[in-house]
C-alpha cells in the first residue's frame, strides 16, 4: 500500500470512529516523532494509549512542513530513531539531508513497523484538556466531537506546529495561488512559467527559494531580516561510510546523548571525519580562526557554528566569525547591492536559529529572481495581482508563498484550553512567559507532560535525541508511580521558579538574548520575551534529570 493509500485508510477509519466518553491510561497529544514512541514505549508496559492528531497521518512537522526542497538540516544518520536497533540497521537514508517525503516514508515506515495506527485518531485537534481534582483524571476534548479520560495527559505537540500568519494589509484580496510553507498542498505545486513572490528568508525560505527559482519565470524574495546560513554540501551516503557507521550505532548514539551540546556527537566526527575542534579564538589569529572556519565551511552543515567553541559567548569571536560569513556572501552574490543586503547585521552569528542551505546565495546570480529589501522599502499592501510597496512601486505575481515561520514552543501548548488544578488555565499561568520545570511538566497542572517543552533543550538540539530522552523519562515516571502507588504528580513551585532562573541564567551567559529570534518569541507581536529552550547542552540537561530521578524525582511532589 502506498503511504497516500494508508493515509487515505487511516483518515477514513478516524472518520467513522469517534471517542465518546472512552478511559484510557494516558491520552497523548501530536502524532510527530514523539507521539510515536510515547505510543510504543506506553503499550510496552501494557498501559492503554490513546493518541489524538490534527493530521491525518503520522510525522507531525514533516507531515505538514512540504514546501519545495524541504529536508532536514540535521545529519540523517543521526536525526532518526535509536529505540530499534533494528529500525536503525533495517533503515536506509539516501542522502546526508533526508528529504522531506524521505522523512515521512521513515515515519509511515516506523508506523507500520510497529502497527501504531490502530490507536491514532486522526484528522482530530485536541481543544481542550482539563484536570479533575477529584477523580485525578484528564478529560481531552477534540474539534470532532471525542471526549476521553486518562489519568495522565502528554503533550507532544511539537515546538514548531502552529504557523505565525503575519498581519500584512490585504493579504486575502490576493487572487493568485497563496501557499503556506507550512500547511504545504499534498497535490504537486508547479511553478512553470509563473511570477513568484516569496515573503521571509528563514530556515524555510532559505530551502525553498533555490528549487522555486529553477522553476519559476521569475521570482521576488521580500526579504526584512537576512539570516546567517551556511552550505549544507549535501550528497548522496557512501554506502560503505553508512556501514562503518551503523556498525557502531550504539557508540554514536551514546555521543549524541551525552557527548558535543546539541546532540550531534562530536562535532564533525560524526558523521563526517574531520576531528574535533571546539577551541575557543582565544590566542588564535584572525586569520588562523578563518582557516579553520574555511575548512568547516567546506565541510558544510548547521556544525559550523560550534566550530569556534566561544562564538555565541564571546562578542569578539562572534564577530570573526559572522565576518566570514558576510565575507562568503559578498564573495558569492554577484551584485553588490544584493550581496549588502543579504548580509545580515542585525544580530550576533548563531543567535537566531542558524540556516543551511543549497546554492541559496548562488541562486541571486539567476536573471530570473530579485531580492527586494523590506527594511529600505516596506510592503504596504497586497492587491489581486501583486504586492504593492511603501514607495508607490509595484510587483506582480502570479503566485505568493509564505514562509513567515511559528509560534513556536508555546504556540501549540496556548492553543488547547488546558485546565489543571483547580481550573486554573495555563493561557494565565504563562500570560508572563512560559513556567516549567525541567521543561517536562509545570505547577498546579498534575499529571500533565510537556515532550520538549519550553525549559528543556529542544529547539537547540537534534530533536530526536530531546525526545526519546523525554519521552522515556516521561514513561519511566508513569512507571515508577504506578509501582510505588502514587497517582498523582506535579513540580513544586520552589523548584519550579529555581529552574527558570537557571535556564535564564544560562541563555544571560550567552550572545543568545541578543538575537530578537523565535527562541525570545521576538517573532510574535505581543509574545512576552522570554528566552525558552535550555542553552546549556543535551548531554549537562540529561545528567540533572537523570540526578531528579535518582534522588527520588527531587522537585516534584507525589500524591496517593
Ligand atoms: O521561520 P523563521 P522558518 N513581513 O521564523 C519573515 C525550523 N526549520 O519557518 O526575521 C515580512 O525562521 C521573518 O522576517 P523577520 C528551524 O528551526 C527547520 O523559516 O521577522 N517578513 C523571517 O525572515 C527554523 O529556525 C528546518 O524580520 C516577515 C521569516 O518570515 C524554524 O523552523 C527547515 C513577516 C520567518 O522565518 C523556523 O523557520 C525549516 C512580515 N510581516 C525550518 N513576518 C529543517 O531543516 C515574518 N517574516 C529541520
Amino acid at each position: 500500500m502506498s503511504s497516500s493509500e494508508r493515509e487515505s485508510v487511516a483518515q477514513r477509519d478516524s472518520a467513522v470512529q469517534r471517542d465518546t466518553g472512552q478511559s484510557f491510561d494516558v491520552i497523548v497529544v501530536g502524532a510527530g516523532f514523539a507521539g510515536m514512541y510515547l505510543l510504543h514505549r506506553l503499550r510496552g508496559m501494557g498501559l492503554r494509549a490513546r493518541v489524538y492528531e490534527a493530521g491525518n497521518s503520522v510525522g507531525g512537522t514533516w507531515y505538514w512542513n512540504r514546501y519545495p526542497g524541504a529536508r532536514c538540516d540535521a545529519e540523517s544518520l543521526a536525526y532518526s530513531y535509536s529505540f530499534s536497533h533494528e529500525l536503525e540497521t533495517e533503515w536506509n537514508w539516501s542522502e546526508r539531508y533526508a528529504t522531506q517525503p524521505e522523512i515521512l516514508r521513515y515515519a509511515e515506515h516506523v508506523a507500520a513497523k510497529f502497527d501504531l495506527k490502530r490507536d491514532i485518531r486522526f484528522g482530530r485537534r485536541v481543544t481542550r484538556a482539563s484536570f479533575d481534582d477529584r477523580a485525578g483524571q484528564w478529560t481531552i476534548e477534540t474539534d470532532r466531537g471525542d471526549r476521553a479520560v486518562a489519568p495522565f495527559c502528554v503533550m507532544a505537540t511539537g515546538c514548531l506546529s502552529v504557523p505565525q500568519e503575519p498581519q500584512i494589509k490585504d493579504l486575502d484580496t490576493f487572487a493568485g495561488h497563496l501557499y503556506w510553507a507550512s500547511r504545504w498542498p499534498h497535490e504537486p505545486v508547479s511553478f512553470e512559467g509563473q511570477r513568484v513572490g516569496v515573503i521571509g528568508t528563514g530556515s524555510s525560505a532559505i530551502q525553498a527559494i533555490p528549487v522555486i527559482a529553477q522553476q519559476a519565470a521569475h521570482l521576488t524574495v521580500f526579504q526584512r531580516t537576512p539570516n546567517f546560513s551556511v552550505p549544507a554540501c549535501n550528497g548522496p551516503l557512501d554506502p560503505k561510510f553508512v556501514d562503518a557507521f551503523k556498525a557502531n550505532y550504539p557508540g554514536h548514539r551514546k555521543n549524541h546523548r551525552l557527548g558535543m551540546g546539541a546532540g550531534f556527537g562530536d562535532l564533525q566526527v560524526e558523521p563526517h571525519p574531520g576531528g574535533p575542534v571546539l577551541e575557543t579564538a582565544a590566542g588564535k589569529s584572525e586569520a588562523d580562526v578563518r582557516a579553520l572556519l574555511d575548512k568547516y565551511w567546506r565541510i558544510g552543515g548547521a556544525n559550523f557554528i560550534g566550530v569556534i567553541a566561544d562564538t555565541i559567548l564571546n562578542r569578539e569571536t562572534n564577530r570573526v566569525v559572522a565576518d566570514f560569513v558576510r565575507d562568503k556572501i559578498r564573495a558569492i552574490v554577484k551584485d553588490a547591492a544584493t550581496a549588502d543586503a543579504l548580509c545580515p547585521t542585525s544580530h550576533p552569528i548563531g543567535t537566531k536559529r542558524i540556516c543551511v542551505d543549497s546554492e541559496y546565495y548562488e541562486t541571486y546570480n539567476r536573471p530570473n529572481v530579485k531580492l527586494v529589501n523590506l527594511r529600505d522599502n516596506p510592503i504596504e499592501s497586497v492587491a489581486a495581482n501583486g504586492i504593492r510597496m511603501h514607495d508607490g512601486s509595484f510587483h506582480g505575481l502570479d503566485t505568493l508563498v509564505m514562509a513567515t515561520g511559528f509560534d513556536a514552543m508555546t504556540g501549540a501548548l496556548l492553543r488547547i484550553d488546558v485546565r489543571g488544578s483547580a481550573g486554573k488555565s495555563l493561557v494565565d499561568v504563562w500570560s508572563a512567559g512560559p513556567r516549567s520545570y525541567l521543561g517536562l511538566g509545570v505547577a498546579g497542572f498534575p499529571n500533565l507532560f510537556t515532550i520538549t517543552g519550553p525549559g528543556s533543550p529542544s529547539v537547540l538540539s537534534n530533536m530526536l535525541v530531546s525526545i526519546e530522552q523525554h519521552v522515556d523519562w516521561t514513561v519511566d515516571c508513569i512507571d515508577y508511580m504506578r509501582k510505588h502507588g502514587h497517582r498523582r504528580i506535579e513540580p513544586v513551585l520552589a523548584a519550579q521558579d529555581e529552574w527558570v532562573a537557571h535556564v535564564n541564567d544560562v541563555a544571560n551567559g550567552t550572545l543568545m538574548l541578543e538575537g530578537g529570534s523565535w527562541y525570545l518569541g521576538a517573532n510574535i507581536p505581543g509574545k512576552p520575551r522570554v528566552f525558552m529552550p535550555y542553552a546549556a547542552g543535551v548531554g549537562t540537561y540529561r545528567e540533572i534529570c537523570d540526578r531528579v530521578v535518582a534522588n527520588g524525582y527531587q522537585g516534584f511532589s507525589f500524591a496517593s
